[in-house]
């Protein structure tokens, strides 16, 4: 079961059911960056996980493309990486079906997202939104994936994806699906808002003030964390416990400039908040400015974008189907050559 290259394989996705925020650069882009020449990568916009809440679908679309736009401006290298989009792969929806018949309800019924998302979604609960991380699953074991760079929020579905993985190693022989481990950034694996700091920074959150997306502009940026919320003491100190907004900022700078955050603390000596507050935000500025640049640009071009999705698709379906075809072997479809 050797890939392409003979290296490990990552691969990653985000859902594009918005622009996406620092929170999806830090814990997951910036990492997908750092390691992505040391394996055989493949990254997506996982649009059919967008489905599982309500999109507009012109919007969706804008944010498809905008996604996989951001990837690239951020330093995915497309000519190194397979750089798709989801549903141009059937064979995740195939392999999820098959796995949907070997994931159990308890274990479903466990999952932190699963619990959040449907305590938002009111009395009529997609089913999709339950059997999700079997998507995921599927997402991941198409592709013989070693490593899965996630933030830490996803360490769970990457959990339960060994699970079955293992489940059904055990029944068809160990070979049949490589078992995938979750990679997590060492900082800013988990960035909150910068309003309730207590809670993760999300594309969906209620109050957009809370989170940095790639697009904002310099002036939104700026507005949003001269008004982060921090704590009613005055010492520049990491502790996530008692003063998450505080740590959240030491978090980011040290996520953006590679400082530890004893030598971001450090810079702080005899300083106050407002003065961290602002300098998160110029770094924020300098960090996102060019990306952002690009990617609107790449979008508003489009041939380009066109052209490395069709590449993507194909090789990511290449891949897909040999898998496919293993896993329909093992389980007793009927092949045909
Ligand atoms: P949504 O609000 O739509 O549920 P999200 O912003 O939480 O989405 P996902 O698409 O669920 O983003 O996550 C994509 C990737 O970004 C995952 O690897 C996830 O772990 C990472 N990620 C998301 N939010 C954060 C965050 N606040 N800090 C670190 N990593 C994050
Ligand atoms: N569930 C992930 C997004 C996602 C993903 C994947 C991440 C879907 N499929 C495969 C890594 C590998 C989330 O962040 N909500």
């Amino acid at each position: 079961m050797t890939s392409r290259v003979d290296k490990k394989v990552i691969l990653s996705g985000i859902q594009p059911t918005n622009k996406l925020t620092l929170g999806n650069y830090l814990g997951a882009i910036k990492n997908w960056v750092r390691i992505q020449n040391d394996y055989d990568a493949y990254f997506m916009a996982v649009d059919q996980h967008a489905m599982t809440a309500r999109q507009d679908p012109i919007e969706l679309r804008k944010n498809t493309l905008f996604s996989i736009a951001c990837y690239i401006a951020a330093g995915i290298d497309p000519e190194r990486c397979v750089l798709f989009v989801q549903s141009h792969v059937h064979q995740h929806s195939q392999l999820a079906w098959t796995l949907n018949c070997f994931g159990y309800m308890g274990e479903l019924s466990r999952m932190i997202q699963y619990k959040e998302k449907s305590a938002k979604s009111g009395t009529n609960i997609p089913v999709g939104i339950f059997t999700y991380p079997l998507l995921m699953a599927a997402d991941i074991l198409l592709y013989d994936t070693h490593l899965v760079p996630v933030g830490e929020d996803q360490t769970q579905h990457v959990e339960l994806t060994r699970d079955i993985a293992e489940r059904m190693n055990g029944l068809y022989g160990p070979d049949t699906f490589v078992i995938p481990k979750a990679h997590i950034p060492k900082v800013a694996a988990r960035v909150m808002d910068l309003l309730t700091p207590t809670s993760k920074m999300s594309k969906s959150a209620v109050n957009e003030n809370g989170s940095i997306f790639i697009s904002d502009t310099p002036a939104d940026i700026e507005k949003k964390f001269k008004r982060a919320t921090t704590d009613s003491e005055t010492t520049i100190r990491f502790d996530s416990e008692t003063k998450p907004g505080v740590s959240n900022l030491l978090s980011i700078q040290s996520a953006i400039t590679s400082e530890s955050i004893a030598e971001v603390i450090a810079r702080y000596d005899g300083k106050q908040y407002g003065h961290l507050k602002l300098e998160t935000a110029q770094i924020v500025i300098k960090e996102l400015s060019p990306i952002q640049k690009r990617a609107q640009e790449l979008v508003d071009e489009r041939t380009e974008l066109n052209r490395i999705l069709r590449i993507g698709a194909e090789k990511a379906q290449a891949h897909a189907e040999r898998t496919i075809k293993r896993i329909h072997e093992r389980i007793g479809y009927v092949v045909l050559d």
